[in-house]
């Protein structure tokens, strides 16, 4: 998939207030600061998605168009411990209603931080997900912070963790290298049907 144009079209901050549905629709999640804007921007080969050094507090969906045919979610992150009650309600009502409404979803893209073990709230965002029946594949962020002589015993520990949930793809990335990016795009590209 070659992408040629991105633009943000839509923030959402109230469950939805989404852009009319396209011919296809993929989203991203994961847990805050797991590298998700930068993989964005890697994917896009563009700066469109804030990246900050410090977890956000971004309490919404953003919609970026892409080659006027498809929907690239940013679904807003989870798991930062410095957040209130009623902030973790609202964040779970917002994407609640977009996994239970979106019809055409047609895949979440989960990121888990390749360097570490998955955490509570990746299982709690699996389990989840499952539970509503919404497709998913996991994609490891940070693998250049991974030593080459870790790098199959790190994976092979996360092929492990998520065996037990079923059989998912996982795709290690980096948006430091770019590894992982153009697999994919392909992969994206054969869920949208696009050649
Ligand atoms: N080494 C490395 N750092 C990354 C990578 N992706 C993101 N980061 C860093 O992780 C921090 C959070 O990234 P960001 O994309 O804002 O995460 P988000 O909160 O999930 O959107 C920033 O300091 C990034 O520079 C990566 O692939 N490799
Ligand atoms: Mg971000």
């Amino acid at each position: 998939m070659i992408i040629r144009d991105v633009e943000l079209v839509k923030v959402a901050r109230t469950p939805g207030d989404y852009p009319p549905s396209l011919k296809g629709e993929v989203a991203f999640v994961g847990r805050s600061n797991v590298g998700k804007s930068s993989l964005l921007n890697a994917l896009f080969n563009r700066k469109v998605a804030f990246v900050s050094k410090t977890p956000g507090k971004t309490r919404s969906i953003n919609f970026y168009l892409v080659n006027s045919k498809y929907y690239f979610v940013d679904l807003p992150g989870y798991g930062y411990a410095k957040v209130s009650k009623k902030e973790r309600m609202l964040w779970k009502r917002l994407v609640e209603d977009y996994f239970k409404n979106r019809w055409s979803l047609q895949m979440v893209f989960l990121l888990v931080d390749g360097r570490i073990p998955p955490q509570d709230s990746d299982f709690m965002m699996i389990e989840w997900m499952k539970s509503l029946n919404i497709p998913f594949t996991i994609v490891l962020t940070k693998m250049d912070k991974v030593k080459m002589s870790e790098r199959a015993k790190k994976l092979e520990e996360h092929r492990k963790v998520f065996s037990r949930y079923g059989e998912y793809t996982i795709i290690p990335t980096s948006s430091v290298t770019g590894e992982g990016i153009s697999e994919l795009l392909d992969l994206i590209s054969t869920l949208l049907k696009e050649n």
